[in-house]
């Protein structure tokens, strides 16, 4: 960890959520691209009011505190998102030879099955923006996938998997955080740069399928899902889709999801 340009480090055996630790370190002055780190999460967050499973000895999961330049919320979001689904993917890839796609915007998968989820998000000192807090939760052995009866599974659990599993070989976690934090800290000063959408969009999971989108109501339930086919990443990282009739939508980061229409998933 030594040569990667990390903030401070805290790392926990057991904590809530290392998100929301981040929020509050960051708010209390955290140095940029500091990181916080857990062996067990006994209250992981996923998006909305989902829950992410976290036992001890078996998954990766941590929040790098990032300090964008440009103080605008929803694009910011976006893109880190992406970083941080590009930097798992990549380090899988590249590094494991395992087929890693990103399935917009924050989930990867290996099989079209789930192996890690993203979770960015603001935090904020009165109306100012005082960091992006870029959390990721990583399966790394066979003991970090939620049974199917987990009672967190907030909806019917789309297909998950182990980095360990897919690979058929055991996987030291420290080595697989190292990779992946320099893939992070290697993209971060680009993420302006065409280059970054255009490695992003080369892993994106279903261009050009169809797909379910289900968005959330303001009261945080689910809207009929309206099916979609994907056709591109936009420049600003939103997704470009064409819906049954027709009309062309751009999906923007927020209560979004996605299913893929005629397969086994459905
Ligand atoms: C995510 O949410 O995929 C974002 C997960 C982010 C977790 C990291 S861990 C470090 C940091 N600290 C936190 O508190 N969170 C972040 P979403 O797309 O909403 O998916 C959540 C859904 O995934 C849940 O409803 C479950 O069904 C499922 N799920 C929960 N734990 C899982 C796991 N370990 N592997 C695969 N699926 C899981």
């Amino acid at each position: 960890m030594a040569d990667l340009a990390l903030g401070e480090i805290r790392y926990f055996e057991s904590i809530g959520s290392t998100n929301d630790y981040a929020a509050t370190w960051a708010r209390d002055g955290a140095p940029e691209c500091s990181l916080v780190i857990a062996d067990e999460q006994t209250a992981g967050r996923g998006r909305g009011a989902r829950h992410w499973f976290t036992p001890p000895g078996s998954a990766l999961a941590m929040s790098l505190i990032l300090r964008p330049e440009v103080p605008e919320e929803s694009g910011q979001i976006m893109r880190i998102t992406g970083l941080g689904a590009m930097g798992v993917s990549r380090a899988l890839r590249q590094s494991y030879r395992l087929p890693a796609e990103i399935k917009w915007p924050n989930d990867v998968l290996i099989g079209g099955r789930k192996v890690a989820g993203v979770l960015a998000e603001a935090s904020w000192i009165g109306d100012q923006l005082s960091a992006v807090i870029l959390g990721i939760g990583i399966n790394v052995a066979p003991g970090s996938v939620p049974p199917d009866d987990w009672a967190g599974h907030h909806e019917r659990p789309f297909p998950a998997t182990s980095v360990e599993s897919a690979l058929g070989a055991p996987v030291d976690r420290l080595v697989l955080l190292q990779i992946v934090l320099a893939e992070l800290l290697s993209w971060l000063p680009r993420l302006s740069e065409p280059n970054f959408i255009q490695a992003w969009r080369e892993k994106l999971a279903f261009l050009g399928d169809w797909v379910q989108v289900i968005t959330s109501e303001a009261d945080g339930g689910e809207k009929p899902p309206l099916e979609g086919q994907i056709i591109n990443l936009n420049g600003d990282g939103s997704l470009r889709v064409r819906l049954r009739t027709g009309e062309l939508k751009s999906l923007r980061v927020g209560e979004i999801h996605l299913r893929p229409v005629d397969s086994s998933l459905k």
